[in-house]
């Protein structure tokens, strides 16, 4: 967002602005005095600038907390080749949602809840995806992976738009491994996707076809049980429909894992699946304070693309993996965020907690 941050800030709550407007010495003031009036806790003697209060996670049925391991595997049966088939159910519905407390936003969303669930399977499992649209608008879906082009979910293309009170069912194999995503590929394209219109989609190696490796993010080897896999979508809000953004956030909720850090067992590794959904800036990142990690492009590799890095960027749908150790560490609060000091400021700051 350049330029946009007054016009923006009007229509923000006062805490939300005060974050948004750190350098301003009264706001901040004023920041630090209602925090403390809320009981809130700040981190260090500066303090964090960030929106004060909750959001009323059980009201809008999405919990970032429940989100971030909320693996979708669908409905499993088997197929006459003895493959797996894995069926998900996908309803497009315009739904409130609350993005910042006291910040509502009229979103386009996949089952009520941005980002859409986590699909997850296994590489060449057999996919279908029943699809409605309860929506205002035509949407489609469209995956990232290789399939048919009748089944791209793009407008005007193969089955094409999807209109409201419209079905249909999407099929294809699960092809490549990797992190991916899917979204709405209606047009204008930006507004679909910005409005909510997309979530993760993770194809877990095959150990029987890429070796020993693949192993460990395959939820059937042992090798894999120690991981701790989160799923982060780094998305963000033109609550002025400005196409500049007002709120930043990884899965949606600004701050939300500063105020709920993700617990973090010190002696088992961590595995993120990275994904940037975030419209109308270029670019998104991801940095760790006091650590480094990493990185697998797309998720299409068994071997890092980058080794011992401590932030890594991506453009718009561009995802990857992330592993990270923090194995023999001092136990406590590490922090990560955007290092777009603006994206971390308005809400894409989080901490993880790091116990013995
Ligand atoms: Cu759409």
């Amino acid at each position: 967002m350049i330029g946009g941050a007054s016009a923006a800030a009007s229509l923000l709550p006062r805490q939300l602005r005060a974050g948004a407007q750190g350098d301003d010495q009264a706001s901040h003031e004023a920041d630090h005095a209602a925090s403390q009036a809320d009981g809130e806790a700040r981190h260090g003697e500066h303090g964090v600038a960030m929106a004060v209060g909750e959001v009323d996670t059980e009201a809008m049925g999405y919990d970032p907390s429940v989100f971030l391991t909320d693996f979708d595997y669908g409905e499993a049966s088997q197929i006459d080749d003895g493959r797996t088939l894995r069926e998900y159910t996908i309803v497009a519905v315009d739904q409130e949602i609350e993005i910042a407390p006291g910040v509502f936003f009229p979103a386009w969303t996949y089952n009520g809840t941005v980002p859409g669930p986590t699909i997850r399977c296994n590489e060449g499992d057999r996919i279908q995806i029943h699809f409605s649209n309860a929506g205002s608008h035509p949407h489609t879906l469209h995956f990232h992976g290789i399939h048919s082009a009748f089944m791209d979910g793009v407008a005007g293309i193969g089955r094409g738009m999807i209109h409201p009170g419209e079905s249909f069912t999407y099929e294809f194999d699960a092809e490549p491994y990797g992190c991916h995503l899917y979204h709405c590929h209606a047009i204008p394209l930006k507004r679909h996707i910005h409005k909510g219109l997309y979530g993760a989609f993770i194809v877990n190696p095959d150990p029987e076809r890429h070796g020993e490796l693949a192993r460990k993010r395959h939820p059937d080897y042992a090798e894999s049980e120690e991981w701790q896999e989160f799923i982060m979508v780094m998305n963000a809000f033109d609550t002025t429909f400005d196409d500049e953004n007002e709120v930043y956030a990884v899965n949606t909720v600004a701050f939300h894992y500063m105020k709920h850090p993700i617990v973090i067992e010190r002696d088992r590794p961590v595995r993120v699946y990275l994904v940037n959904v975030t419209e109308f800036d270029p670019i998104n990142s991801f940095h760790l304070h006091a650590n480094f990690f990493d990185y697998y492009d797309h998720g299409t590799t068994l071997e890092p693309t980058h080794r011992t890095i401590d932030t890594v960027m991506q453009c718009q749908a561009q995802r990857g993996i992330i592993e990270i150790s923090f194995a023999g560490f001092e136990p406590g609060q590490y922090m990560f965020h955007a290092h777009q000091s603006e994206f971390a400021e308005l809400g894409w700051m989080s901490i993880f907690e790091v116990v013995e």
